[in-house]
């Protein structure tokens, strides 16, 4: 069975070792992480930690495990250094990063050691943009934010980063004609409008699995197998 979630942001890593442990989710099964584990939760680096060592799991790079990559610098030294300690551009990485709920993730670092955080940091760099599938006979491109400045013949090796990690699709957004499905999360499902607040949009060319855990929803794992959904 193959398993997808998305946008966990920090959210409580027990509940989440919990729901999988009661699917059933075992080492014959694969499960894609649609970026964002990280940031505005408490959790975030341990749901890396969880991830890492599981060789049937794989993480997609989010915008926000981006933002701890341009700052990764903050970890290299003996102690995280404070913000008016950074020259312009560091500080400027630092405060976007802060204000967009990283500063929640640089509290939380003090509970690993400088060795578990360099790996953590290895893993994340490792995390690759897009990861194309075939599930049922179905293909599906999975990335964080679906794919901007779409255009139907463009290969998917040639989309920017900032295309792949920021992007904001609309309800009208079509993907491919071909029968590929293209799954993403990065916006919460509820900013296309209050009927989806709390779940998963599907369309005929793309799904949107970001149900809102920044918000203060229950993240959704979503089984492509047959579609069912598991709300953590
Ligand atoms: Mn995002």
């Amino acid at each position: 069975m193959v398993y997808l979630v998305s946008d966990l942001h920090g959210y409580p890593i027990e509940d989440i070792k919990k729901k999988f442990a009661e699917i059933g989710f075992c080492e014959k099964d694969r499960l894609y992480v649609l970026g964002d584990c990280i940031d505005r939760g408490k959790d975030g680096m341990n749901i890396i930690k969880w991830l890492m060592p599981q060789p049937n799991v794989t993480l997609i790079l989010g915008n926000h495990e981006a933002m701890l990559l341009k700052n990764r610098f903050l970890f290299e030294g003996d102690r995280i250094p404070g913000v008016l300690e950074l020259h312009s551009e560091a500080r400027n990485n630092y405060a976007v990063w802060a204000s967009n709920g990283g500063d929640v993730t640089i509290d939380s670092m003090g509970q690993f050691t400088a060795s578990q955080i360099k790996y953590m940091i290895k893993y994340i760099e490792r995390a690759p943009l897009y990861k194309e599938i075939e599930v049922g006979g179905v293909k599906y491109l999975l990335t964080h934010s679906g794919l901007g400045g779409f255009s139907v013949d463009k290969p998917i090796e040639d989309y920017m980063p900032y295309d792949l990690l920021w992007n904001r699709p609309s309800l009208n957004t079509r993907y491919y004609e071909d029968g590929r499905i293209v799954v993403f999360g990065h916006t919460p499902t509820v900013l296309f409008g209050s009927e989806y607040s709390g779940r998963p949009i599907f369309t005929e060319t793309w799904i949107d699995i970001d149900v809102g855990a920044a918000m203060g929803k229950r993240p959704v794992i979503l089984r492509l197998d047959d579609k069912k959904l598991f709300y953590i």
